[in-house]
Formats: structure tokens, sequence, C-alpha cells
């Protein structure tokens, strides 16, 4: 299979996070991606492509217009604040405080449009931030002109941002914009398998009263587990959505044999809804190792993921999110690819 990759990734650097009251290294981390490049060529898994370049029209399908200029432009603006280091957020909007008025300073935003302290915006991001989504874009057009399957290898991640806000080292919701992109093209049905550790609150929101497209994540249970505010089993989707979105959420320690029974459960719900393509947001922090998670899964798991994956038989764009063992990053991802196109022939 084709991957999509640009190295323009390198650009998001974020210089740490804060954690259970301290400021540590960031685990989104660029060597993240290089990792996993690395072990597709050392496979063979298939060619590796840069992007293509698509119009902003392209995110702001998604994206609330408000959020997507200030990702362009916060680094500058915190600089000609006199600030130094990347921007960050210190206030955030809550639910019962005011959703309809953007505040206009910096920090008014900052607070207005993101979620967590994770994910700082410095003065290069913002290129990061628009090829990765040029690489869920070009992935999803390869899908239209008829892949079986693609790899894109985004960096930074995607799945937590929602319409009208980041966090979670997520700024843009590249599943999301390549999930529309498909629809837009011509696909009438899309569904998305998010196996990524954490739940993807953006993505599910982002598409939470739409039946077109069928959101399916499986989780660490968000009683336990960040984003905590979104994830629990009856969440079904609202409006024409209802019944269009499926959350699988486990405890901490759970492994192969329980992941692999909800796994099922999702791929069922996809074979009933018949997409035309699948989106799956892959994310390997389920894997044992992972510094920030608590799932069990091994090395050889996500071969025989990939390999369930595989059964549905649908064009498949597979849209790197998040996992933070960066020694087995490159094996696990990569596992996924190679078990799926195990399970397809
Ligand atoms: C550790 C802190 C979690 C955010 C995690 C975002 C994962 C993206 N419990 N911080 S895939
Ligand atoms: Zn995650």
């Amino acid at each position: 299979m084709k991957t999509i990759y640009s190295q323009d990734h390198l650009l998001h650097h974020s210089p740490g996070e804060l954690l259970f009251g301290e400021f540590v290294p960031a685990f989104e981390k660029p060597e993240r991606a290089e990792l996993v490049l690395s072990r597709i060529r050392q496979i063979g898994l298939g060619d590796v492509s840069p992007p293509d370049q698509f119009p902003l029209g392209a995110i702001t399908r998604i994206h609330d217009d408000g959020m997507v200029s200030l990702l362009q432009t916060a680094s500058v603006e915190w600089e000609r604040m006199g600030r130094s280091g990347a921007a960050y957020p210190y206030t955030w909007r809550s639910g019962s405080m005011r959703a309809n008025r953007v505040p206009t300073s910096l920090d008014g935003r900052l607070a207005y449009y993101s979620f967590d302290c994770g994910t700082p915006i410095t003065k290069t991001s913002w290129q990061a931030i628009k090829s990765s989504v040029d690489v869920a874009l070009t992935g999803a057009a390869l899908i239209t002109s008829g892949a079986s399957a693609a790899f894109s290898l985004c960096r930074p991640p995607g799945h937590h941002a929602g319409a009208d806000y980041f966090g979670g080292y997520c700024f843009l919701n590249n599943a999301a914009i390549a999930t529309q992109k498909l629809l837009d093209d011509g696909a009438k049905r899309i569904a998305i398998l998010d196996i990524d550790y954490h739940h993807g609150n953006g993505t599910q929101q982002i598409f939470y009263q739409r039946d077109d497209v069928l959101f399916v994540s499986l989780h660490g249970h968000p009683d336990e587990e960040y984003p905590y505010l979104l994830g629990f089993e009856d969440e079904l989707g609202a409006g024409p959505g209802e019944g269009f979105n499926l959350n699988l959420p486990m405890r901490w320690g759970t492994s192969w044999p329980e992941w692999s029974a909800a796994l099922e459960v999702g791929l069922r719900r996809i074979v009933a809804y018949n997409p035309d393509a699948v989106v799956v947001s892959l994310g390997v922090d389920a894997y044992k190792e992972d510094p920030i998670s608590h799932f069990q899964l091994g090395s050889d798991d996500f071969t025989r993921a990939g390999q369930r994956i595989a059964s549905l038989d649908k064009p498949t764009l597979f849209i790197m999110e998040g996992g933070y063992a960066v020694a087995e990053i490159g094996i696990n991802a990569v596992n996924v690819l190679t078990g799926f196109e195990e399970g397809r022939m």
C-alpha cells in the first residue's frame, strides 16, 4: 500500500506539556512519524510520496474559520505581545460559560478554542498542521481514484480536534476532513473506525448529527481516561445521526480478548452500515508499553487487528493518530497495515 508523508511535520515540535502537576517533555514528538516511516521503508510496505496541496476550503468544510485563523496567527500575535516560547492557553471555556461570543484578545481566543494544556502553537506549527491535513486529503484522493487502501502518515494527529476546538495534541481533524472530502467526491456513506486508545471526541462531535458518517470508537473508559467528558456508551448520535455513533469504552488493563471482542462488535456495525469506504483512525497507544495509556495489546495484536479490519473488504484509508511508545511505534503501526494486507489476500 502507498504511504503519504511530508517532512513538514518536523516544524511542529511542542516545548512540553503540563502533566500531573509538572511541566514535562512532550509525548507527541517528531521522531514518532520518523520511526513509522523508517519501519515502512525497512519492510518495503510500498511507495512513499509527498502530499498534494489542497485549498483551505477543505478545512473550513469541517472547522470554524476563527479557529483556523487562530492556528495560523497565534504565534505571531504571541511574539508581538513580547512573549517567548509557544502559545499556550491558560484558561478554558467550560460548559456554563458563553459560547456565542468569541473574545478578541489572543488569550481569550486561546481559551475559547482549546480544551487542554498539551497542545501549544509554535512559530512554525501551522505549516506542519496544514501539511498533516494535506497528507490526509491526498490519501482520500487515492481512495477516490480507486486505490483499495492508503496510509496517510499524519502528524500532528487529529481525532481530538472538534469543529471549533483543538487539544489532545490535535489541531485539525485530519480524519474528519478526509472523510468529508470522500463524501464531496461522490461517496454516499463513510464509516470511521477509531482504534486509538483515547476516545475520538472531535470526530464524534463533528459527525454526531449526521447519518452519512458512522463513527465507531474503541477506547479507554472516559470515566477514568482522557478526554473524560465524552466517549460513553450512551452517546448514540442525535437527530438524523441517531444510531450512527458507537462507543466501545473499556477499563484500564484491557487486553486482546476483550479488546478484540469490542472490535468485532464495531466491525459488525460497520458491515451493517455498508459504507463506500472506511477511514481508520490509527492510533497504536493501546500498546502495553505506552507511557500514557493503560491497555495491554502486544505488537502481534496489531497485526491481528489489521487482519480483522481487512475482512470488511472496503476501500480503506488509514490515518495516523496517537502512539507514544516510540521504540515500538513503527512496528505497531506498520503491523496493522501488513496485517490488513495479509487479510486481503
Ligand atoms: C495523560 C495525559 C493525556 C493528552 C493525551 C492525548 C492523546 C492523543 N493521561 N494527555 S492520541
Ligand atoms: Zn491516543
